[in-house]
């Protein structure tokens, strides 16, 4: 590439990502002694790492969308037995995936227990499933539009609740032991809906739920400010979900999905106070720059990231009571492939974790007591400018996962294999492919017939006419036969040649009746 004073400048080439073991094991040695001369065992965070656990999503596993539009990928799962497969690959290179969170009737199995056992083999179980009240599905009797647990119509009512009882019987045939509840329930326009009694029906409506629920169980209100409902939801804020959660009983918590708040509003704040009062029943991570947008989590907000892992590795050191968070991952996968996106991720929530964990809290602890603010902040900066990321590889070694998921992901072909593969599963794949440059008679035999014979017509037939070429089923074959005969009796003048092609027999030879050419075998 030319620049001004003529100098040229490479034009630099993708650099295949690689991670290999002298690297990190230089890098993880640096770190240790870095972190050792702080007095933080490293062995200790390592430890930890392994121990993290998230759950995938069934329903990022293929493109997601906007309103906009959806831009398929070639090799997307098509069926939950592929998307099974797709998150038997994100636990197989992060060590930290084992559970995958359902979406139903989205992502239901037509036998859950036979899928229980299939994931089993995969080394795979099921975390919280996800009810759907949102859509109305093909069949349904009563609509969602105006709402479901918030709806007017007792009878409306009566379906979500029979719905959820449904989500729960299919999670306890896969061994799942949690129901996630986020309803769409809500208004576009200031006195659509009573913002009160709305409130209320859904509260009703939860306690029959959460009297069904298995013993061990629990459920799980997820908070959301706006979309689809643009001027009120009726679980619009953690308060509201709060309010729920305590109005039902002890296993009711409130899930945090990072994408429901409103611009700037301090996450890890919300956080510690269901800590406090031993509501917070788990998350759904990703990340967003204005709405719940579902991207990559730690992608654009990572010290917010970091700042609610410090909450919740705060809880843990502590064993705050009843401390048991479901982590789980929510994202739509619109530009990345959905694959790399989830690798990616993991790893995010892998280093935040990592990261938290090297909060010296005592320490923080005194300079909080001491009103030393400048060093208070310098504790959490310190760890959140921490590289942990040979340590956090390290972890995944050690769990038979790989130092660099993403690299080993692209490395194994994975992608390309199920391109073709579900490609051809689709039936979109052709099982041989014929190319020819004239779409003549034969090269149409060859396709119908699949004869792979290779011969070469290098000379044009004297007198070529324009070429008719027609398809015929097998069933109009007798009836092609009598216009055959038929034109074979008018072959009468030199110039005119009739054709008729056919699987060739070795054995036999070509025959010429009149201007017919009859392939061996036909007669
Ligand atoms: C709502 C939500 C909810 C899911 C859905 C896929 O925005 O976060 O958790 O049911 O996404
Ligand atoms: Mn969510």
């Amino acid at each position: 590439m030319k620049t001004g004073n003529s100098t040229t400048i490479a034009t630099p080439q993708p650099v295949p990502i690689k991670a290999n073991l002298a690297d990190h094991e230089r890098d993880l040695a640096a770190l240790a002694e870095r972190l050792d001369r702080r007095g933080q065992i490293i062995e200790r965070v390592i430890e930890s790492v392994r121990r993290f656990e998230v759950a995938v999503p069934s329903w990022a596993f293929g493109s997601g969308g906007t309103r906009f539009g959806r831009f398929p990928m070639a090799g997307e799962p098509r069926n939950l037995i592929e998307k099974m497969e797709d998150a038997a690959v994100v636990h197989r290179l992060t060590g930290g995936t084992p559970r995958v969170s359902l979406h139903i009737p989205w992502d239901e199995p037509d036998d859950p227990a036979a899928l229980r056992q299939l994931a089993a083999e995969m080394g795979l179980g099921f975390d919280a499933v996800n009810s759907n009240t949102f859509q109305d599905q093909p069949g349904q009797r009563l609509s969602y539009k105006l709402g479901s647990f918030s709806h007017t119509d007792a009878a409306v009512r009566r379906q979500a609740i029979d719905h959820h009882l449904h989500v729960i019987e299919v999670g306890k045939a896969l061994g799942a032991e949690a129901i996630t509840v986020w309803l769409a329930d809500g208004s576009n326009y200031p006195g659509q809906m009573s913002l009160r009694r709305s409130f209320d029906r859904v509260r009703d409506c939860l306690s029959e739920v959460y009297a069904a629920l298995p013993a061990g169980w629990r459920l799980f209100t997820e908070h959301k400010p706006y979309e689809p409902a643009f001027y009120a939801s009726v679980v619009q804020d953690w308060g509201s979900s709060l309010l729920l959660a305590q109005s039902l009983g002890d296993r009711a918590q409130c899930l945090v999905d990072l994408g429901h708040h409103l611009p700037n509003t301090n996450i890890e704040l919300i956080v510690a106070r269901l800590l406090g009062v031993g509501k917070l029943g788990g998350f759904h991570f990703n990340d967003s720059k204005y709405g719940d947008d579902d991207l990559t989590a730690g992608s654009i907000k990572p010290y917010a990231l970091f700042l609610v892992f410090h909450e919740l590795v705060q809880a843990e050191r502590e064993r705050l009571p009843g401390f048991k968070p479901a982590y789980m991952i929510d994202q739509s996968h619109n530009i990345k492939d959905p694959l790399e996106d989830m690798l990616q991720t993991v790893d995010q929530l892998q280093l935040a974790y990592a990261k938290a964990h090297l909060v010296d809290n005592d320490v923080l602890e005194v300079y909080q007591n001491s009103g030393d603010v400048v060093m208070a902040e310098r504790i959490l900066k310190d760890a959140f400018e921490t590289d942990v990321r040979p340590l956090v590889a390290e972890a995944r070694l050690r769990n038979g996962a790989a130092l660099d998921p993403v690299a080993a992901f692209r490395a194994s072909g994975y992608r390309a294999r199920k391109v073709a593969e579900r490609a051809a599963k689709a039936g979109h794949a052709p099982h041989v492919l014929n190319m020819t440059a004239t779409p003549i008679p034969r090269s149409l035999a060859l396709t119908l017939y699949g004869e792979l014979d290779i011969s070469v017509i290098d000379t044009k037939p004297l007198g070529r006419q324009p070429i008719i070429t027609k398809i015929v089923s097998p069933n109009s074959m007798l009836s092609l036969i009598g216009v055959t005969l038929n034109g074979i009796s008018n072959l009468n003048k030199t110039d005119s040649f009739f054709f008729f092609v056919q699987p060739m027999d070795k054995n036999k030879t070509v025959e010429k009746i009149n201007n017919a050419y009859f392939m061996p075998g036909f007669r």
